[in-house]
C-alpha cells in the first residue's frame, strides 16, 4: 500500500534583497532574505528542502538529478585536506608586531625601518609528532611560527619552542619523523615519543643529544603557548642597505615568563581536556588579556663565528645568552582569534624562504633544506601553485606578478601583457635597488656530501644545558628519559641511550641505568671528538630560572560548597583580580552553590570536569557539610591529592579539614598550604602563588 508522504513544513522567506558577498577574500554567497539568510546551493540557487532528497515514493529510491544532494555530499566527501606531515596539530591567533627602534645600520628589513611601526602578524603554535586530532600536552616540541605581512612582502619565521634541533642536516628529517611518527605496521604510538622506533634512531644519531636534553626536559610539557619563548634555531644574516652582513639569531620571550607542568600532571590533563592550550589561548585572548613577546635579537659577526667554541652554522648548537646578550627589537601581541579555524590557521602555509630584503639565509644545512621542503609541501596541502592566493597567504602590501592560471586561480594578470621584458609598456619590472639580494659570500669549495668536522662534538652543549638547570628540572629529565626508555621493548635500545647519557653526565647515566634495571653500566659511547670541559652554567636555559614576577595570567580553581563563606571567596576574587590572575569555581553540582550569606555563586566546572590539573593554584572554600560530602567523593580527594602532588600551592577554609584527611594530606604538611582564616590571609595566598611551585615538596610526594 502506498504511504503518504510527509510535507516537511518550512518557512519560505520572501526574497527581496540578494546580497551577493563574494570579494576577493573568497567570503561564502549569501542570499538575504531581511536578516534570514536563505539557504541556496554554492551555485546560488536557493534550496526549498534540506531534509529530505528527491525520491520516487515515500522509501523509495534516489533521484540522481538531485543536484543539492549530490553538491552537498559532493563537497563533504572532499573537506579533508592532507595534515602537515609534521607540525599537524596546531592553534592560530592574529595580532601585531611593533617595532621599538630603527635597526637601519645592521638591516635594510623595511620592518625594522621606523619605531613605532606595526604590522600585522598571524602566529601558529603546533605539536610536532601527533595527528591533527592529538592531545595538547603531548611531550613535544612546540612549533612557533611567526607570519609578518611587512610593507616589502611576507616574512616568515618558522620557529620551534626549543633553539637546538634533532639533526643537522635537511636529508635525514624524513628518518628522524618517521621514527618518531606512530610505528608502521601497527599504527600506533598517537604523539608519542616513548617507544622503540624513536629511541632506535635517537640512540644511533649522536647529534641529537644536546635536543634529546630540552625534549625531556619541562620544554616539551609547556603549561600555555603564552609561556612559552620562541627561536628562529638557525643562524640568519641581517644585510644592511650596502649589503654589508651581521649574523643573527632571532628569540621571542613570553612577557608572562616561563612556566611548564609537571609529566603526571600533563597526562592527567590529556585526559581531562585535549584541547588545553587551545582553550588557554582562546580564554585568554577573548577576554582581551593579550600574550605579548618580545623579539631579541643575537647580533653577531664573523669574527665572532670565527672564535666561538661551536660552529654557528650548526643547528644543533646554541649560543649562550651570556655571551651575546639578546637585545629586544620590538613585540609581538596577539589580540584576535581567527573568524574560521580552517581558512585561517588550517590553511596558514609558512615557508623559511619567505624573507623580504635586508634578511638573509646562513649555509646551515638545515636551514638550506627547509627552504625546498617548505614550498613543495604546500602544494601537497593545499593542493595548488595558487595557495598564495587564499587570503591568509597573500602579502598585505602591493604585489604584482606575471604568474598565471592553475587551480583556483583567484586573480590573473589583467590585460594582454602576461610577460617581461615587454614592449607594450605594460607591467611590473624589477627594481635593483629595492629588491631581494643576497650576501655575495665567495665559496671555493669541492661538490661533495659533507658533514663539516666543525659539528662533531655533540656532547658538550648536551652537559651545558643539563648542568644548568635547577636540581628539581635535573630531577625531570632523568625522570622523563626513564619513562620514555622503558616503553623500549628492546634492550639493546635503553642500554644504547645509557652509554650516550654517560656522556653527558655520570649521574644522570647513572641514574637512568638504575630505575631501568641496568646492572652494569655499559661503556660511554664513543665520541667523535672529545667534549670540551665544563662550560659555564647558562641561567637562561632554565624554566625555573626564569619564571613570572606574578601570578597574572594564571588561574586559581576554587572548590566550594553550599554554605560556604561568601565574604572569603569576594576577597580572594578582588586579590586575583588586582594580579591579574583568574577565579575559576568548582562546585558539586552543575549550577554553583549558594553561600552562606544566601548568594547565589555560579560555578564554571562540576568537581568531576574540574580536577586541580586544569589551574596553576587552588583553593577550598567549603561548608563542614560540604567537605564531609565532598570527603566521599574520588574526583573531590584527587582535586587535593593531585594539587598537593604538583606542588601546587594550595589554600583553604578550616572546614576543609575532613577533605584533606580523605585526601591523604596533612593540612600542615608544609608552607603551601595556607589556611585562609580571613581576607588578610587570601593576600598572603596570591603572594605564595608567584613561585608558581612549591618545589621543596617534590621530594616528599615523590613525584
Ligand atoms: Fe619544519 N616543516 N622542517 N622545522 N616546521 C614543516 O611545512 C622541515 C624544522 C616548523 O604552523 C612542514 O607547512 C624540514 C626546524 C614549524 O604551519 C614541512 C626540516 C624547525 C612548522 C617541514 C624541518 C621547524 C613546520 C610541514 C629539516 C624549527 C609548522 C607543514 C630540515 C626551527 C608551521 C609545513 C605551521 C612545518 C619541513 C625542521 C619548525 C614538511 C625538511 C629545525 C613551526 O615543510
Amino acid at each position: 500500500m502506498a504511504r503518504q508522504a510527509t510535507e516537511t513544513k518550512r518557512t519560505t522567506a520572501k526574497i527581496h534583497d540578494q546580497t551577493l558577498l563574494r570579494g576577493d577574500g573568497g567570503e561564502l554567497h549569501q542570499t538575504r532574505a531581511g536578516d534570514v539568510a536563505v539557504l541556496t546551493t554554492a551555485q546560488g540557487a536557493p534550496v526549498a528542502d534540506d531534509q529530505n532528497t528527491l525520491r520516487v515514493g515515500a522509501p523509495g529510491p534516489s533521484l540522481i538529478e538531485d543536484f543539492h544532494f549530490r553538491e552537498k555530499i559532493f563537497h563533504f566527501d572532499h573537506e579533508r585536506i592532507p595534515e602537515r606531515v609534521v607540525h599537524a596539530r596546531g592553534y592560530g591567533a592574529h595580532g601585531y608586531f611593533e617595532t621599538y627602534e630603527s635597526l637601519a645600520d645592521v638591516t635594510r628589513a623595511d620592518i625594522f625601518q621606523r619605531a613605532g611601526e606595526k604590522t600585522p602578524a598571524f602566529v601558529r603554535f603546533s605539536t610536532v609528532a601527533g595527528s591533527e586530532g592529538s592531545a595538547d600536552l603531548a611531550r613535544d616540541v612546540r612549533g612557533f611560527a611567526v607570519k609578518l605581512y611587512t610593507r616589502e612582502g611576507n616574512w616568515d619565521i618558522v620557529g620551534n619552542n626549543i633553539p637546538v634541533f634533532f639533526i643537522q642536516d635537511a636529508i635525514k628529517f624524513p628518518d628522524v619523523i618517521h621514527s618518531v611518527k606512530p610505528e608502521p605496521d601497527r599504527g600506533f604510538p598517537q604523539a608519542q615519543s616513548a617507544h622503540d622506533n624513536f629511541w632506535d634512531f635517537i640512540s644511533l644519531t649522536p647529534e641529537s643529544m644536546h635536543m634529546i636534553m630540552w625534549v625531556m626536559s619541562d620544554r616539551a610539557i609547556p603549561r600555555s603557548f603564552r609561556f612559552m619563548e620562541g627561536f628562529g634555531v638557525h643562524t640568519f644574516r641581517f644585510l644592511d642597505a650596502r649589503d654589508e652582513s651581521t649574523f643573527v639569531k632571532f628569540l621571542w620571550k613570553p612577557k608572562l615568563g616561563l612556566q611548564s607542568v609537571v609529566w603526571n600532571e600533563a597526562v592527567k590533563i590529556n585526559g581531562a581536556d585535549p584541547d588545553f592550550h587551545r582553550r588557554d589561548l582562546w580564554n585568554a585572548i577573548q577576554s582581551g588579556n593579550f600574550p605579548e613577546w618580545e623579539l631579541c635579537v643575537q647580533l653577531f659577526d664573523q669574527d665572532f663565528a670565527d672564535s666561538f667554541d661551536f660552529d654557528v652554522l650548526d643547528p644543533t648548537k646554541l649560543i649562550p645568552e651570556e655571551i651575546i646578550k639578546p637585545r629586544p627589537v620590538g613585540r609581538l601581541v596577539l589580540d584576535r582569534m581567527p573568524d574560521n579555524f580552517f581558512a585561517e590557521t588550517e590553511q596558514v602555509a609558512f615557508m623559511t624562504q619567505n624573507v623580504p630584503p635586508g634578511i638573509d639565509f646562513s649555509n646551515d644545512p638545515l636551514l638550506q633544506g627547509r627552504n625546498f621542503s617548505y614550498l613543495d609541501t604546500q602544494l601537497k596541502r593545499l593542493g595548488s601553485p595558487n595557495f598564495t592566493h587564499i587570503p591568509i597567504n597573500a602579502p598585505k602590501c602591493p604585489f604584482a606578478h606575471f604568474q598565471q592560471d592553475g587551480h583556483m586561480a583567484m586573480r590573473n594578470p589583467v590585460g594582454r601583457t602576461n610577460y617581461q621584458p615587454n614592449s607594450h609598456g605594460e607591467g611590473p619590472r624589477e627594481d635593483p635597488v629595492r629588491g631581494t639580494r643576497s650576501f655575495r659570500e665567495p665559496i671555493d669549495a669541492p661538490k661533495a656530501r659533507l658533514r663539516p668536522e666543525s659539528f662533531a662534538d655533540h656532547y658538550s652543549q648536551a652537559r651545558q644545558f643539563f648542568l644548568s638547570q635547577t636540581v628539581t628540572e635535573q630531577k625531570h629529565i632523568a625522570m622523563a628519559l626513564t619513562f620514555e626508555l622503558s616503553k623500549c621493548e628492546n634492550p639493546v635500545i635503553r642500554e644504547r641511550m645509557v652509554a650516550h647519557l654517560l656522556n653527558i653526565d655520570e649521574a644522570l647515566g647513572a641514574a637512568v641505568a638504575d630505575k631501568l634495571g641496568i646492572e652494569k653500566l655499559p661503556k660511554p659511547a664513543d665520541a667523535a671528538v672529545p667534549p670540551r670541559g665544563d662550560l659555564p652554567a647558562s641561567p637562561a636555559l632554565s624554566i625555573i630560572e626564569n619564571g613570572p614576577e606574578s601570578f597574572a595570567g594564571r588561574k586559581i580553581g576554587v572548590l566550594v560548597s553550599n554554605g560556604c563563606d561568601g565574604r572569603l571567596l569576594k576577597a580572594l576574587q578582588a586579590a586575583a583580580d588586582k594580579e591579574g590572575a583568574i577565579v575559576e569555581l568548582v562546585a558539586p553540582k552543575v549550577g554553583g552553590v549558594t553561600s552562606a550569606d544566601g548568594k547565589h555563586l555560579p560555578a564554571q566546572h562540576m568537581i568531576d570536569g574540574g580536577p586541580s590539573v586544569l589551574f596553576d593554584a587552588v583553593a577550598l572554600v567549603l561548608s563542614a557539610e560540604g567537605a564531609e560530602m565532598l570527603a566521599k567523593e574520588a574526583a573531590a580527594r584527587d582535586f587535593v591529592a593531585d594539587a598537593f602532588a604538583h606542588c601546587k600551592f594550595i589554600a583553604f577554609s578550616a572546614e576543609a579539614a575532613p577533605l584533606f584527611e580523605k585526601a591523604g594530606v596533612a593540612p600542615d604538611a608544609d608552607e603551601g598550604l595556607v589556611p585562609l582564616d580571613g581576607t588578610a590571609s587570601v593576600t598572603g595566598f596570591i603572594e605564595s602563588c608567584r613561585k608558581l611551585r612549591l618545589w621543596a615538596r617534590e621530594a616528599a610526594v615523590k613525584l
